[in-house]
């Protein structure tokens, strides 16, 4: 069954709504918020990896002129009620590390917050850390999984037996009987580098405490403006009412803006103890080792398969190579990772576990994609190389082992996968490649003496997080519903509020588009407000997840119906018709079939609804028009796509190039296509950044060694290629409009259709790719290694 919606806005290529006051440079941000008498703080970072904290002293930096306060750790443990909040706790025994927003007795990464000044200015507030003497015990690193999981290896937390915080396995069926009775067993142990998001605004917020109600405001450049509130209240002790988030322009959140840190923490206690708003931003340097890092795992992957490619059995252990302490989000992107390990593939017996180890590096948490991309390396790579093994072209192994669209639902390992037809997607990349000419293209490459080679992947993304009951009781502490609210107000025009952050992805449009068309108005007269704990709905999760066009698309769509049939009400009264009868069209509402009829404006409504309701407010219907409505969904929705790519690769250089970029994408009902196609090409940018530029690197002592962007490689527009996109549609029936998320797509199977390119280029050399990004120099060095192997294989007769 497919859910259709009547054509009109919702699937247009309307312009997004959000850009002009953006592009003529009219947003504002958390560093444009000012307030009178604001205070502008600065952090003392850890230049040590692992250290004991003997001694801070701060007195030399009190007294310099124009600061206003000091605070350690010890200050920062002794008001807070909690220690930073860990709010994805799936497993159950896992060791937390219990840290506060500043450091107390020991420092366990470079960069981890040691004390905070609140100056007069950022440039006092920076002269004062000068000022600060703290007195280090410098202790042995722990620096690498290796070093974190060696018999012998320096303890992180003294209290625990060894670096490891937690441990799980999920199975599901026998897989040790799948591996005894399989025809062939293929192995290998994956590496993904380090990485993180790196939005254009750096982290940062405004603190204002008022003495005197005892209230606090924040402006803060965030994603997750209801939880950063409710995670502020656990760790200040405040009750929630008495918090105000405020999220002005969010220039990029990528997921880093997911989490809740220490810095929204201290910049509130400074106020408190100073009496003045106080602001403060991260530098991009701070930005590099206190937002949160991510994708770095070790994993080890195994398939069980029949001799025609039937894979039976799948094994694998995620290794999260986690920081100094828990982030936000625990264990979460790693336990995911786990968690669909076995990606689009019906495969009966599982046996997959996560281990999370800490090591002195930064923190762990969201980026998009969080444990996907990862996963997505480990199923696919797995399936080439049995591709491989049998002989068979990976694509037909893909094709054999896909979900059918009539298992659905289908109960993988841990979630129930709603809907799809993975078949047909996996059918049009190669149909679409054919008609490209790709094959051509790398024939004529071949016969030039080019190396050009085709690769595809296949992806699933986990989207409309929810349901929030069973959310939590595998071990969210939030909910994760949506709530919206619309109102026509006196004069026609639609007012939207969502608890949703907007921090580039488009979601006022597309909860514009949606709005409009169901309640039959045009786009512009439709008006969405978010970012504001105080005045808009709440919002379970906040902006993370690719829940946004669904779960909010989804609850503004009711909302919308439930006020168009009273729209359609007032209306009848006027027209003395039957409701059933009318129709709106354009922000007016006459009798179905009878153009030039008679008619009744938006704005007529609106007059009935809250100023001359004597004569035209049917009885018994309640003044003002707004509705709202919770969607708390009763399972995720699970979109997919198969990437394909055309690489060359220069054999003396280790250089790839891109030459072409396809995506098939199902995300459900399609609110806006130009957006969705805007989606994938940024996610496949970063995608393509995890895959060939982009690595956090830390000194075998501990240092991180890529501090700025001539170190961390992101991807410029010379890098990236043309990107397309080919839409399909299997809707989510239990999401009402049936739509599914897909902010997250183009990063999930980028590195695995970019490794496939590079290996299909390189068919003389049988390479296998195992780790990432394959930078240049890992490209030649695999060449190195495979060359050997590849000419025995050729003298052999
Ligand atoms: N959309 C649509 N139809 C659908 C699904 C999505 O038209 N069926 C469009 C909508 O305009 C929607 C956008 O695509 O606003 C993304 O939708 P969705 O998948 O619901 O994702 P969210 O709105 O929840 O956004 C979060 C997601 C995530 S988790 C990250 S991380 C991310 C991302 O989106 N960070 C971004 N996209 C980003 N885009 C920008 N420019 N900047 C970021 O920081």
């Amino acid at each position: 069954m497919t859910q259709q919606l009547p054509p009109g806005l919702i699937g247009s290529r309307v312009r997004r709504q959000e850009d002009p006051r953006l592009l003529t440079g009219r947003g504002q941000f958390v560093d444009d918020v000012a307030l009178p008498g604001m205070l502008e703080a600065a952090v003392l970072r850890s230049p040590h990896p692992h250290a004991r904290i003997t001694n801070v002293d701060v007195s030399e930096a009190l007294a310099l002129p124009g600061v206003f306060a000091v605070l350690t750790g010890e200050e920062v443990r002794d008001v807070c009620a909690s220690p930073q909040p860990v709010v994805w706790r799936m497993i159950p025994d896992q060791r937390m590390t219990d840290q506060y927003a500043l450091a107390v007795d020991k420092v366990r990464y470079v960069g981890q917050a040691v004390a905070v000044v609140a100056a007069v200015d950022r440039y006092v507030a920076e002269d004062a850390l000068g000022l600060i003497e703290v007195d280090y015990e410098v202790l042995d690193a722990v620096v690498t999984l290796d070093d974190a999981l060696a018999e012998d290896a320096p303890l992180l937390y003294e209290d625990w037996p060894d670096n490891v915080s937690c441990r799980q396995t999920i199975p599901k069926g026998d897989a040790a009987a799948a591996f005894a009775e399989a025809d062939v067993v293929v192995s290998e142990t994956l590496t993904y580098g380090r990485q993180m998001g790196t939005p254009l605004e750096t982290r940062g917020a405004v603190m204002s405490w008022d003495p005197f109600t005892d209230r606090l405001e924040g402006w803060m450049s965030t994603q997750s403006p209801n939880l950063t509130r409710d995670l502020l209240g656990e760790v200040l002790g405040l009750p929630v009412e008495r918090i105000r988030v405020r999220t002005p322009d969010v220039g990029g959140g990528f997921g880093n803006k997911f989490d809740f840190y220490g810095e929204e923490v201290l910049a509130a206690l400074l106020s408190r103890r100073t009496g003045r708003p106080v602001k403060l931003i991260e530098d991009r340097l701070e930005s590099f080792v206190a937002n949160a890092h991510s994708r770095e795992q070790r994993i080890e992957v195994s398939v069980a398969a029949k001799a025609d490619g039937t894979i039976t059995g799948l094994r694998g252990t995620v290794y999260a190579v986690l920081g100094g302490q828990l982030a936000t989000v625990g264990i979460g992107p790693c336990w995911l990772s786990m968690a669909v390990m076995a990606g689009p593939y019906a495969i009966e017996n599982i046996e997959a576990t996560v281990v999370g180890v800490v090591t002195n590096r930064s923190p762990y948490g969201s980026y998009r994609g969080w444990g996907q991309p990862k996963a997505n390396f480990a199923h696919e790579r797995i399936i080439e190389k049995l591709a491989g093994e049998l002989g068979m072209a990976a694509n037909d192994v893909r094709r054999r082992n896909l979900i059918p669209p009539d298992a659905f639902p289908y109960a993988s390992q841990v979630f129930f996968y709603d809907s799809g037809n993975y078949a047909e997607c996996l059918d049009l990349a190669e149909k679409a490649v054919a008609e490209r000419g790709w094959a051509q293209r790398r024939d004529t490459a071949a016969e030039q003496g080019r190396s050009v080679g085709i690769g595809f992947s296949f992806h699933i993304e986990i989207s409309a997080l929810g349901p929030s009951k069973i959310m939590n009781q595998s071990g969210l502490q939030h909910s994760s519903f949506d709530e919206e609210v619309v109102r026509i107000d006196s004069s026609g025009g639609v007012v939207v509020r969502t608890g949703l952050s907007a921090m580039g992805q488009g979601i006022q449009t597309a909860l514009a588009q949606v709005a409009a068309q169901t309640l039959g108005v045009p786009l512009d007269s439709v008006t969405v407000h978010h970012g504001d704990t105080e005045t808009n709905p709440f919002t379970g999760y906040g902006t993370g997840a690719s829940r946004g066009a669904a779960l909010g698309g989804g609850a503004l769509l009711r909302a919308s119906t439930r006020l168009r049939d009273k729209v359609l009400r007032i209306a009848a009264n006027i027209l003395e018709a039957s409701p059933d009868d009318l129709e709106i069209t354009d922000g007016r509402i006459s009798v179905a079939g009878t153009p030039g009829g008679p008619s009744v404006t938006m704005r007529e409504i609106g007059d009935a609804a809250y100023r001359r309701l004597a004569d035209k407010l049917p009885d018994g219907e309640d003044p003002t028009l707004e509705e709202r409505d919770v969607l708390d969904p009763e399972n995720v929705a699970f979109s997919y796509g198969t990437t394909a790519v055309l690489a060359e690769i220069d054999r003396e250089t280790g250089r790839v190039t891109l030459l072409d970029y396809l995506l098939v994408h199902d995300c459900g009902t399609v609110i806006n296509p130009t957006i969705v196609d805007g989606q994938i090409h940024g996610g496949a940018t970063q995608g393509i950044g995890g895959a060939l530029f982009e690595e956090i690197v830390y000194s075998p002592e501990g240092q991180p060694l890529t501090t700025t962007f001539m170190d961390y490689l992101i991807p410029t527009a010379s890098e990236i290629p043309t990107f397309e996109t080919v839409h399909m549609t299997t809707t989510a029936d239990h999401i009402p409009g049936g739509f599914k998320g897909m902010g997250e797509a183009g990063t999930i199977g980028a590195a695995s259709a970019i490794t496939s390119a590079i290996e299909n280029a390189l068919p003389d050399l049988g390479l296998r790719l195992n780790r990432l990004p394959v930078t240049p120099p890992r490209l030649l060095q695999a060449m190195t290694d495979a060359a050997p192997a590849a000419s025995s294989r050729e003298e052999t007769p």
